[in-house]
């Protein structure tokens, strides 16, 4: 059965452009690989797109032009597209694999192929230990030894999945599976509703009165790739590769206690249920239990239930307050509710602005006024737009000539939505390799919010990085460290950075640490966060928006803050604009 999903779309696209890139086809596999990004985060699903307005609504979405379109529509008529076919044919290489390999580019893994015949992973290791890359002409020893290091990651990463990737496909088997009949309530637990960067596989639970009905849709679900287990209150199915859902069906009187169970963490639950036998009562996934009457010796008639259907019944039982699930991994949050002392952590609807946003001045998709529109369609008041800067090349990074003339547009645009949403000027400056920065100090001072990143180098040593950083923040105009570490899950590793250092600097100097919700990056990290939340240090939700859709991603970033124990007042983009602007100016 074919995959229809976004995540499958995007991906056949993506390995389209990463061939054509091999066969040093100009221009097309960058648009190939912009597509798929965009399909990627996109909120709606392709195929409903495509059922509802055929190709014309395909062409709707931003970077679609006719031949792209012809692509996706194939796919979803046939299953298959035939030019991804041939092209596979030609260079039969684990794309997939060896794209994860960092530092291994389109033009080397066909070099590698055609030289080495190096088609995956294993042998990609294989070649690289017998020397056999070094010895190749345009690679050497230094860059052998950078592919044995991305192997080494590729590895170690990839075994879990994106939260992002995934979450739209979960949410469309929730729908699908409460609409049956018979079923009262369905809900994702586990990891996913613990909002966890990434995730081993999707648990949802159910309460239905009549659970076979619910197995049968669940496992004849259309786009499943196969049924790993069908029974009665347990069925599970693989979506994608790596990727399996559980559903379990509960009667409603445990629905409580069995979400709490299945959404964990397991450390969680363990320190909870030492808590229960503690107290001489007994927890598992049917109730919270109390001993009955001495004497009464029946099989199950000694336990008399006392919480079950609701988790906050069963947490205010157990004499603490309800714990949201993003803080449930036994990281201090037990001991702040027996104590009522939980932070009120920000909510998914709090954030007030979006202080990082790429426009088509640089490499988002969208002119200033389609963002600033789509922002506020999201109930955003402001965002700033922050555009990269020339040493960016590829993206047509901004230099002062082309900045000035973008404030003027941002002017204008200003005073077409006043009332609506405020635009702030900004920029995302490229921190260089000694710590300085991409535009001169006189534009600096000029702008409202002052985003530095690293974007090169990101092999530095850590005292070398740590230092290149530290200077950039040191500068007194730098408002914001974008994307601190730089990682890209499953694709690239953190810079190595003292992240403490970083943290002692911006409490020093006032800069606002950033967490980027592209579910891809994540970053600042969840234990990141805390130790900025307990430093005192301000952070900044932000979506890194390249194209309109992607303001919904938000919600990632909320969801990281939240694990890592933010509230309101931490977050500077939950504040009113006047709050926030003071803040930056200190
Ligand atoms: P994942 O799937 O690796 O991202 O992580 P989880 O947390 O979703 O773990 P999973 O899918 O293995 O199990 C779902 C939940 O079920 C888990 O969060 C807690 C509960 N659970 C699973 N195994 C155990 C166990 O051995 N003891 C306890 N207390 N709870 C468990
Ligand atoms: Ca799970
Ligand atoms: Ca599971
Ligand atoms: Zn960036």
């Amino acid at each position: 059965m074919t995959d229809t999903s976004n995540r499958a779309i995007a991906e056949l696209l993506r390995q389209i452009g990463e061939y054509l890139a091999m066969q040093q086809v100009p221009f097309k596999p960058r648009a190939y690989e912009r597509v798929a990004e965009t399909i990627g985060s996109l909120e709606e699903e392709v195929a409903a797109l495509y059922k509802r307005g055929g190709a014309a609504a395909l062409k709707e979405i931003p970077g679609v032009g006719a031949g792209i379109a012809d692509k996706i529509e194939e796919y979803l008529k046939t299953g298959k597209i035939k030019e991804y076919e041939q092209l596979k044919k030609a260079t039969p290489v684990r794309l997939d694999e060896l794209a994860r390999v960092e530092g291994l580019g389109p033009k080397s893994v066909q070099k590698l192929y055609q030289k080495l015949g190096v088609r995956n992973l294993k042998e990609l290791e294989a070649a690289a230990k017998a020397g056999k890359i070094a010895a190749l002409e345009g690679f050497g020893k230094k860059s052998e030894e950078k592919i044995a290091k991305g192997i080494g990651f590729a590895k170690s990463s990839g075994a879990r999945s994106i939260l992002g990737s995934v979450m739209p496909r979960v949410h469309e088997l929730e729908a699908a599976l409460a609409d049956i009949e018979g079923v009262q309530k369905v809900i994702v637990a586990g990891s996913v509703r613990r909002r966890k960067e990434t995730i081993g596989d999707v648990d949802l639970l159910a309460i239905s009165s009549k659970p076979k009905a619910i197995m049968d849709r669940f496992v004849s679900m259309p786009g499943i790739m196969n049924v790993i287990a069908n029974g009665e209150t347990k069925s599970s199915i693989k979506i994608r590769p790596g990727i399996n859902v559980d559903l379990r069906v509960v009667p409603k009187g445990s629905y409580g206690a069995a979400l709490n169970y299945f959404t964990g963490s397991k450390d969680h639950n363990v320190a909870i249920r030492q808590l229960a036998i503690k107290k001489g009562w007994k927890l598992n996934e049917y109730g919270l239990f109390e001993e009955g009457k001495k004497g009464r010796r029946e099989e199950g008639a000694e336990w008399k239930k006392i919480a079950g259907a609701s988790e906050e019944e069963i947490y205010k039982k157990l004499g603490m307050e309800y714990i949201e699930p993003e803080l449930r991994e036994n990281m201090g949050e037990v001991q702040a509710a027996l104590a009522h002392k939980l932070p009120k952590i920000i909510g998914y609807g709090d954030l007030q602005g979006d202080l990082q946003v790429q426009t088509d001045w640089t490499d988002g998709s969208d002119s200033i006024e389609t963002m600033a529109r789509a922002a506020f369609a999201r109930g955003l008041k402001y965002i700033a737009v922050t555009d990269h800067t020339k040493r960016l090349a590829m993206t047509h990074g901004l230099d002062e000539v082309r900045i000035k003339k973008q404030w003027a547009e941002i002017d204008a645009v200003n005073k077409k939505l006043a009332g609506k949403i405020k635009i702030l000027k900004g920029t995302e400056c490229d921190i260089l390799k000694d710590g300085s920065l991409d535009l001169p100090d006189g534009i600096l001072a000029k702008l409202d919010v002052v985003g530095v990143s690293v974007h090169s180098f990101f092999d530095m040593p850590r005292a070398a990085q740590t230092a290149r950083v530290l200077r950039a923040m040191a500068n007194p105009h730098v408002d914001i460290l974008f994307h601190p570490t730089g990682r890209i899950i499953n694709r690239r590793p953190p810079i190595d950075l003292d992240i403490d250092a970083v943290i002692a600097a911006a409490k020093r100097t006032g800069a606002i640490m950033e967490i980027d919700a592209l579910p891809e990056r994540s970053d600042l990290r969840d234990e990141h966060i805390r130790k900025c939340v307990d430093a005192g240090v301000r952070m900044a939700i932000d979506s890194d928006a390249h194209a309109p859709a992607h303001f919904a991603l938000l919600e990632y970033g909320i969801a990281q803050a939240r694990r890592g124990w933010a509230t309101k007042e931490d977050i500077v983009n939950a504040w009113p604009v006047g709050k926030m602007e003071k803040f930056l100016k200190k």
